[in-house]
């Protein structure tokens, strides 16, 4: 099996429509959306584009994805996150939220050439814990205990990482819908028969006048202020390790 792993897309529907028009997502057997699919300006469209790839797409639950339900009937948070989190919800028709809520937090998927791999979409156990491609390798140990498997999907920090720890390769596939990777595209990854980054180009500032109105108050710039000038790879992963630590 050919498999894309297609992550973090973020309710951005012309960066999903664009990759699924790879020659090689259009080859792939499955398709796995790594989780965060909807929290984004264009949630109900960019579900109902990835729904409608039927059997040949399998879903894992995100962080998001499990916030945005629970936001379903009111924001869960009083800030601007929780705001956008509840008016994500509201795009979402009930069956589109029931079938979020259902997800499963990882999938097993036999790969041509590289074996069993499990796909998450932070760490195995966990849909927001963070690493990056600086977490000490101690640490990495601790959130990869119990894994049977040698290869390890992940997403959620939305910064490719390909990296071995402890006999597992860990593979972060990146963002496709808000990459922090310093420039635009869209961000994922080919498994079979080795492991393949990708970027994706498409038109993001054409992507980004369409979301101008997309969100609470009608207004989109919660979603393109970060579109439009994502951090650095390095920036991000050093961000998000001071998070890690609490600091
Ligand atoms: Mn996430």
């Amino acid at each position: 099996m050919l498999v894309a792993a297609l992550y973090d897309v973020h309710g951005n529907l012309p960066a999903i429509e664009a990759v699924l028009a790879e020659p090689d997502v259009r080859a792939a057997e499955l398709i796995v959306v790594g989780g965060d699919c909807v929290a984004g300006p264009q949630p109900r469209e960019t579900l109902e584009r990835l729904l409608a790839l039927g059997d040949r797409a399998r879903f894992v639950r995100g962080n998001a994805d499990r916030e945005t339900v629970e936001s379903r009937d009111a924001p869960s948070r009083d800030d601007e996150i929780g705001a956008a989190t509840h008016w994500v919800a509201q795009q979402l028709s009930g069956g589109q939220l029931d079938f979020l809520a259902a997800l499963p937090l990882t999938t097993v998927v036999e790969v041509d050439g590289l074996g069993e791999v499990l796909f998450c979409h932070a760490t195995p156990r966990d849909d927001e814990v963070i690493f990056t491609r600086l977490t000490p390798e101690e640490r990495m140990r601790e959130l990869l205990a119990g894994v049977e498997q040698r290869i390890v999907v992940c997403g959620h920090t939305h910064v490719q990482v390909d990296r071995e720890v402890a006999g597992v390769r860990v593979v972060n596939a990146g963002s496709v819908g808000l990459p922090y990777e310093g420039g635009p595209g869209a961000y994922w990854a080919l498994l079979g028969p080795d492991v393949e980054h990708r970027r994706t180009e498409y038109d993001v500032d054409a992507a980004a006048a369409d979301f101008a109105d997309k969100g609470p108050d009608g207004d989109g710039s919660w979603f393109t202020s970060t579109l439009l000038e994502a951090p650095t790879a390095e920036h991000a992963s050093e961000t998000f390790e001071r998070m890690a630590r609490g600091e």
